[in-house]
């Protein structure tokens, strides 16, 4: 199934530059939909960080069981060509010549068994598309640290996701970035991006590979790799899993948002900097590095706002969220985008 090519690059909200096939962008409600009216541009996919309701548009669309804390409360997946878009059952997919984006949202009883399921069906989707090649995947996990069972959620969902990597024939080595944090509601929110070109894990010397805890995080670990660095057309990109103030496996500054925050960004600069030595250039001046803060409590919104502007630069699109993390003892996530760079 191939979608057609486009001929000239479509241009967004008066940018000139030519597109980057794969950027995202976080933008008010209002630029959204502004977005959705106007229609031309070739967005892969939307994920709605608010209660508000929102124009419905033709693209996969993931009603976020995250609130934004900030203005800013959509974030928009781009391509440069036009995707295609089309279901498979629960799946909603865009789809290019070179990406696949897809979300699903599915009920969360059962976790171990549903997760399993669900990444089988999805990994299946990505290779009858020819594109294998998962960088990116986002979990939102209703009541992630409730014990159900004696066994954690969270350790139910890493058990479903293992075995249907395991089941899929799937290397620790091609694990995708990934997310997963937990939400009050009560679907099962997945979504995620793949291709067609190979990527490169990059973890952090600095903790140990989440597929190698210990079992005392769960019987089978948690998929995902620290980073995934991919180069397609016009530029190379990095993309970084969920960050937190974890060291070796341990968490690190129990109770102190401000402490777990500056961890979290000196892991991710850890990331950056093994990637830059791999040698991909990556763009000096942060203008297409864009974060997304996982926020435990919304009174420590300030604390960590205030740190991450700090140690930023200012003109980074970011996006706050409220969100469980998936250690009980983790105030705060950060996850990081870099890339596009023409
Ligand atoms: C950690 O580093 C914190 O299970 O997909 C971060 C990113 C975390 C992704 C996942 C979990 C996941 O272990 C938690």
């Amino acid at each position: 199934m191939k979608p057609e090519t486009q001929q000239s690059p479509q241009f967004i909200l008066g940018e000139k530059a030519s597109l980057p096939k794969l950027s995202i962008k976080v933008f008010s409600l209002k630029e959204y939909e502004n977005i959705c009216l106007e229609g031309k541009s070739p967005v892969l996919g939307a994920i709605i960080h608010t209660n508000s309701p929102t124009i419905k548009a033709k693209w996969p669309t993931v009603n976020s069981s995250l609130n934004a804390l900030t203005k800013q409360c959509v974030e928009v997946i781009m391509s440069s060509t036009m995707p295609i878009y089309f279901s498979d059952g629960p799946i909603q997919i865009a789809l290019t010549d070179s990406l696949l984006f897809g979300s699903v949202s599915e009920q969360s009883d059962q976790l171990e068994k549903r997760s399993y399921e669900l990444y089988k069906q999805l990994i299946k989707q990505t290779r009858q598309n020819s594109m294998p090649y998962i960088y990116r995947m986002w979990n939102e996990i209703p009541n992630i640290n409730q014990e159900e069972n004696g066994v954690e959620r969270y350790k139910q969902f890493c058990f479903g996701r293992s075995l249907a990597f395991a089941d899929s024939h799937w290397e620790n080595s091609a694990l995708p970035a990934a997310t997963a944090v937990g939400s009050t509601n009560k679907n099962l929110n997945v979504y995620f991006l793949s291709g067609n070109v190979y990527c490169q894990q990059i973890e952090n010397p600095d903790q140990v590979s989440a597929f190698k805890y210990p079992p005392k995080y769960g019987k089978r670990s948690p998929s995902f790799a620290r980073a995934q660095q991919l180069e397609i057309e016009n530029g190379n990109h990095l993309l970084i899993s969920g960050t937190a103030s974890i060291l070796g496996h341990k968490s690190l500054h129990r109770g102190d948002a401000i402490k777990q925050t500056q961890q979290s960004l000196q892991n991710i600069q850890t990331l950056v900097s093994k990637a830059t030595n791999n040698d991909l250039a990556f763009p000096q001046n942060g203008s297409s590095l864009s974060l997304k803060v996982y926020i435990r409590y919304e009174h420590d919104l300030d604390l960590i706002q205030s740190i991450v502007d700090q140690l930023t630069c200012n003109s980074i699109p970011k996006i706050y969220v409220q969100a469980d993390i998936c250690r009980s003892e983790l105030l705060v996530e950060i996850e990081a985008q870099i890339g596009g760079s023409t």
